[in-house]
């Protein structure tokens, strides 16, 4: 008898800056989610298909989850990140191993969506871990295997090390289903969206502090020219909450922008094989993080009226 074909969601969940990001990117073999040294990278779920034999994993990266307070951009992130666990057939919960469990973790695997549901323990960054420290840091969490996951699984999404291993395990974890996404279809994300997210990486990289929360990046034109050219136009906006920031986005005599630009430019230009000619217009938008119509606009989840958890 054939075996099945399994396919499902996999919810990539955790603390924020635990590798999450890194980790999808390893396993597609590609750059399907920024990632940055700073906490709060990811903003959006980032839908990333991986197709093995007998089997279509689908994850779901999620914004690391953290204490939103009132801010509504931030509201959205960890809205995002639960209501994609709830979403998904598992959950990969991530921890930074050279940490081990801390108490917001324990709180966050307690509560509703994760509480009982089906999660695995990824345990990343064993390359940074020292060997005494991670075997204390696993024995810790012995104590809580069964009750909050069903396995613990320590990996480096840096170097690939035990990747394959826990890809292995997600299979069997997933219902009889078929394959959601044709072949080659590897992300659900608009091109649009993935150009001002490199953008966005490049300006969390070159900027310091609380600026890189304050900003986010929007394509508002994005053409390839007529033939016989292969230039591509490319403008994007930079969106900052105060008029005091702009200043900075720019940087002294457009320093700023034109490095951002440049390294984002030559990046794009490999992603998409082709020459492009890109304009980055730095513009105040007022508060544009609690402004529920701007971040939905932008492709947040932002909170609809009456819709507050
Ligand atoms: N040494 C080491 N560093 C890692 C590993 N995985 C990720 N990192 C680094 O950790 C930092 C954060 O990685 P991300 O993948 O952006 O983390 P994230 O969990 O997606 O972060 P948020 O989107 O902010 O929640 C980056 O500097 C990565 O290079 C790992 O296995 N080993
Ligand atoms: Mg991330």
């Amino acid at each position: 008898m054939n075996t099945p074909f399994r396919s499902g969601y996999i919810a990539i969940a955790g603390r924020p800056n635990t590798g999450k990001s890194t980790f999808l990117n390893r396993v597609l073999g590609r750059k399907a989610a920024i990632v940055t040294p700073k906490a709060q990278t990811t903003r959006t779920r980032v839908l990333g298909v991986h197709d093995r034999e007998g089997a279509q994993l689908i994850f779901l990266d999620t914004p690391g989850i953290h204490d939103p307070g009132k801010l509504l951009l931030n509201r959205a992130m960890v809205r995002t990140a639960f209501d994609s666990c709830r979403e998904a057939d598992v959950t990969l919960y991530f921890v930074d191993a050279t940490r081990g469990v801390g108490a917001e973790d324990r709180a966050i695997l307690g509560r509703p969506p994760l509480a009982g549901a089906r999660v695995i323990l990824v345990f990343n960054k064993v390359d940074r871990a020292p060997h005494d420290r991670l075997m204390k840091n696993l024995a810790q969490i012995a104590s809580l295997a069964g009750e909050m996951f069903v396995e613990a699984v320590p990996i480096s999404a840096l170097t690939g090390h035990n990747v394959e291993r826990l890809l292995t395990l997600l299979p069997g974890m997933l219902p009889e289903g078929p394959r959601y996404f044709p072949a080659g279809q590897w992300t659900d994300q608009p091109e649009a969206f993935r150009i001002a997210e490199v953008i966005r990486e490049k300006l969390f990289m070159r900027l310091q502090q609380e600026l890189p929360y304050a900003l986010a990046v929007r394509v508002v034109k994005w053409e390839m020219r007529l033939p016989p050219s292969q230039v591509r136009d490319l403008e994007a906006e930079i969106l900052v909450a105060r008029e005091s920031q702009k200043g900075i986005v720019i940087g002294h005599r457009g320093e700023v922008l034109k490095r951002v630009g440049e390294q984002a430019r030559l990046e794009l230009e490999r992603m998409f094989g082709g020459p492009i000619f890109m304009r980055l217009v730095a513009r105040v938008q007022k508060d544009w993080n609690g402004d529920a119509r701007v971040l939905t606009d932008l492709g947040y989840q932002a909170e609809l009226d009456g819709d507050a958890d």
